[in-house]
């Protein structure tokens, strides 16, 4: 099964377009939760809780890739194991922003959906369609494009002009030609806190799966998501990571999450 066809089942089985993004900030971790651990088996044990509790409110998983990394080596085995604890129907995405010239850019697509098997990952599209095409030839993966990003710099390149139109709109109107050739494939991230581009690039891409984050602590709406982008199962997958898993730093911190999960998946009902 490819990763949109995951998708729509795990949404229409959930009745949910939430992704939790599992993004863990040792330093945010509740200080009680298994102090005698190393802090990466922490970081495991805290993920695993997260994963638990918030299954049956969650589509997909996101993982950020910087806070794994920050740790070296056991970092990178933590995020491999915690890879590992994502139900085989639940489409795991690595955001991990990837974007080099094609000879080095097979490589960082065997590594993500090969060696660490997850469905999805987000791509920089800076270096054009050859640093994109490696992901893209794995017909049962998606690399999700960054388009317009939730982040206040977002605007200094995305939002210039090339002629009439700005470069985020130029990026998708030739994603979307090219998307018919990749069906599933070809995704675009769409950050929530920028109403009108949400709006826009549903416009110039009607079929394609957007990954929209932004949502919880930098404040996307779930109302103007739903409006300017929804479009059935497998349209969005909607990420929120610091509002669910920072919920409460107490010994309630699964129980929360999971309140935190449920909560912002009702909003994000159409
Ligand atoms: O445009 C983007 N905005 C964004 O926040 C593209 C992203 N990939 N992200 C990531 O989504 C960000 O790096 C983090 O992993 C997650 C949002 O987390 P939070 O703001 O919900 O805590």
């Amino acid at each position: 099964m490819n990763f949109h066809a995951k998708l729509v089942a795990a949404q229409s089985k959930k009745q949910s377009v939430l992704c939790v993004g599992l993004d863990p900030d040792i330093e945010r971790l509740p200080i009680h939760f298994y102090p005698e651990l190393s802090p990466t088996e922490r970081i495991l044990a805290f993920n695993e809780a997260i994963i638990e509790s918030t299954l049956p409110f969650a589509s997909s998983f996101k993982l950020n890739f910087a806070f794994y990394e920050r740790f070296g080596t056991a970092g990178w085995d933590v995020l491999e194991r915690t890879r590992r604890l994502i139900p085989a129907d639940i489409p795991a995405i690595a955001d991990n922003k990837r974007g080099d010239i094609g000879n080095s850019a097979k490589f960082y697509a065997q590594s993500v959906f090969e060696v660490l098997d997850f469905d999805a990952c987000t791509v920089s599209p800076y270096m054009g369609a050859d640093s994109i095409a490696p992901f893209l030839a794995y017909s049962e993966k998606a690399a999700f494009v960054l388009a317009r990003t939730s982040n206040p710099g977002g605007a200094d390149l995305q939002e210039q002009k090339i002629g009439e139109d700005s470069l985020y709109k130029i990026l998708v109107s030739q994603l979307a030609k090219q998307a018919n050739s990749h069906p599933g494939c070809t995704a675009l991230v769409v950050g929530a806190t920028n109403g009108s581009a949400m709006a826009e690039i549903r416009k110039l891409a009607p079929d394609m799966p957007f990954l929209i984050p932004g949502v919880g602590a930098q404040g996307g709406d779930a109302k103007t998501v739903m409006q300017a982008t929804y479009k059935g199962h497998g349209s969005i997958a909607v990420n929120s990571s610091r509002s669910i898993l920072y919920a409460s730093a107490g010994a309630d911190f699964a129980q929360k999450a999971a309140e935190e999960a449920k909560k912002l998946m009702h909003s994000l009902r159409p």
